[in-house]
């Protein structure tokens, strides 16, 4: 309990509302009692304790597997403040939509309130949050990913600030979920999920959409980007922030272990974060970031000792499982490309019986999760609980693109890399609805997530930059999906991935030479170390090169794209759009 008389009279307002049978205050201490309570319930499965310590299954709704993005609301006063890129309600009509539904909802139930803090506990760049929610899977799942403990209580009695979210499973009715987001009045309500994206509101709802909003009145970054360190044989250290849409392997990325030749000279990857950098001019005007998080919410099938060795170590102890299969023989789980040996006697994340070995069916969902604390990961970094945060020299932004992106390429400014980042886009994946090879753009990976209007966003990266000047960091565009004719993956990505980084931080250091091109900086393929990489030189050239008319269609979409997002989009974007129009004619 707080001694804060907002938080207090917030709980209380929540209580006479949601009417639950008990209120019960979370500090992160006596979770062993709640784990008890949620096998109890059934909410979770423990699993075989000797091989799995401290791990839990738990299986969703089967309507509830995902972020419901259709769902999910910004209601600002105005509607062109939430912008084209979100869906919106005033805050009135939302309220008068969720009232009625949270009206007496837990009843029967225990309501659970969770004070937690968003980064390191007296960094001065985090931020608190109170969850209240009716759910122990979310109670426990919030003590792994945000930091929830009576210090952090402490520092809520004496807080003016805090975010209020209000989470409600209620009947977990599809027709009536809600993710709304009220970012003139800090708060958030969701309510008829019980599915990790919409209920753990430290993550995208607080850390992204909330915080982006807060973000652009206070002069700072909140961005869906991984925090790497990439130590050189000298024992030196620097730092790369890297956004990627969903499902393009942000969490490999940020776990990579480099490739034997390098790990032999001396070279080591730091993981700081995984999926979220808040991001502050430093008192020496350079960019620094802080991971406001404490965990992995990572998607589970595809992790194996190929792919992720680092995110495998990391959740063989203290894990919630969601929606993978489980292995009845053994008590463990198991889910698609784990290994060649999938279980026979299993029950699959439906809950039903599931033989691995002969059944058609996946057994874990494709958007099955792991939740697993940071200090789990093999290669966390030393400086991931910071509070000043860590000196970011690049920001790489990247998707999915068969065709058009090269490898990487380095935008030839900060500004020109604003252009670079609002133009990111993803092509579908077999792991989403619809048809497959489809271009999604999605702005710094954020279109999901900027709680505000994205023009103004843009505008916001581009002051951003203004206020740096000469320290402003490299921004990079990378593009691990290139495909061949036969439409296999050329570029061979995870580890390998190093040799790209490497040249990125050489550009940063002024070591490496590039040539400009129509779309900025690229390397020629002598600049990428390619010692002890089977991939003939031909593929490199392939992955270096650029279609002139492959960028002209490219440039139409940015266009159609742009037109999408109104009249908000900064001038300086236009331009930037207009010269590439040029460059691709003239120059290729
Ligand atoms: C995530 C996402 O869950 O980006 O991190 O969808
Ligand atoms: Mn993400």
């Amino acid at each position: 309990m707080t001694t804060n008389e907002n938080a207090k009279e917030w709980v209380k307002w929540a209580t006479e509302l949601l009417r639950p049978d008990e209120v019960v205050w979370i500090d992160g201490t006596g979770l062993e009692k709640l784990r008890e309570e949620t096998l109890k319930s059934g909410e979770m499965i423990k699993l075989n304790q000797e091989l799995l310590p401290g791990c839990y299954l738990h299986r969703s709704a089967q309507n509830d597997v995902a972020r419901s993005e259709d769902k999910t609301f910004i209601c600002t006063t105005k509607k062109a403040d939430a912008g084209p890129n979100n869906n919106w309600k005033s805050p009135e009509d939302m309220k008068n939509i969720l009232l009625p539904l949270y009206d007496g909802c837990m009843q029967g139930r225990t309501m659970y309130v969770i004070p937690f803090c968003m980064g390191p506990v007296g960094s001065p760049f985090s931020k608190l949050g109170i969850e209240i929610t009716d759910s122990a899977y979310v109670v426990l799942s919030m003590c792994i990913m945000t930091r929830v403990s009576k210090e952090v209580i402490k520092r809520l009695d004496n807080s003016d600030e805090f975010v209020k979210g209000l989470h409600a499973k209620a009947e977990i009715d599809e027709n009536k979920r809600y993710i709304a987001h009220f970012p003139e009045e800090n708060a958030i309500w969701s309510i008829n999920s019980g599915y990790g994206g919409n209920v753990l509101l430290g993550k995208k709802c607080f850390a992204l959409r909330i915080a982006s909003y807060q973000a652009k009145n206070e002069g700072w970054l909140a961005e869906h980007m991984l925090i790497i360190g990439i130590e050189n044989p000298k024992g030196e250290v620097q730092y790369i922030c890297a956004a990627f849409p969903s499902a393009c392997g942000k969490t490999n990325l940020a776990m990579l272990i480099p490739p034997e030749g390098y790990e032999k000279k001396g070279y080591k990857v730091w993981c700081v974060g995984d999926d979220i950098a808040w991001i502050h001019i430093g008192p020496d005007g350079r960019l620094w970031a802080i991971n406001p998080e404490n965990g992995f919410f990572g998607v589970v099938p595809g992790t194996n000792k190929q792919s992720n060795p680092n995110a495998l170590a990391a959740i063989q102890k203290d894990t919630i499982f969601t929606n993978v299969a489980h292995d009845l023989d053994n008590n463990t789980v198991w889910w698609e490309k784990l290994d060649k040996n999938p279980p026979e006697n299993g029950i699959n994340w439906k809950g039903e019986p599931w033989n691995g070995k002969t059944s058609k069916e996946k057994g874990a969902h494709p958007n099955s999760r792991f939740t697993t604390p940071s200090i789990n990961c093999p290669n966390i970094s030393p400086e991931f609980g910071a509070g000043e945060g860590v000196p970011i020299s690049a920001i790489i932004f990247g998707g999915r693109r068969a065709r058009v992106e090269p490898l990487v390429y380095q935008a030839r400014d900060f500004q020109h890399g604003v252009f670079v980042a609002a133009t990111l886009a993803s092509e579908t994946t077999a792991a989403q609805t619809g048809e497959v090879g489809v271009v999604r753009y999605d702005s710094m990976a954020m279109k999901p997530f900027c709680g505000y209007d994205m023009g103004d966003y843009f505008a916001h990266w581009l002051e951003m930059g203004e206020k740096l000047g000469d320290k402003a960091p490299e921004i990079f565009n990378v593009n691990w999906f290139r495909t061949d004719e036969e439409g296999e993956f050329i570029w061979p990505g995870f580890g390998e991935n190093m040799r790209v980084l490497k040249w990125i931080l050489e550009r940063c250091n002024g070591e490496a030479s590039a040539e400009d091109t129509a779309i900025g900086y690229m390397p020629k393929p002598e600049d990428i170390f390619m010692e002890g990489l089977d991939l003939a030189p031909e593929k490199l050239v392939e992955l270096l090169s650029i279609d002139k008319e492959l960028w002209c269609e490219e440039a139409d979409g940015i266009r159609e794209y742009f037109n999408t997002l109104g009249d908000t989009v900064p001038q300086k974007l236009w331009e930037a759009l207009e010269e590439l129009e040029k460059r691709v004619e003239i120059e290729n």
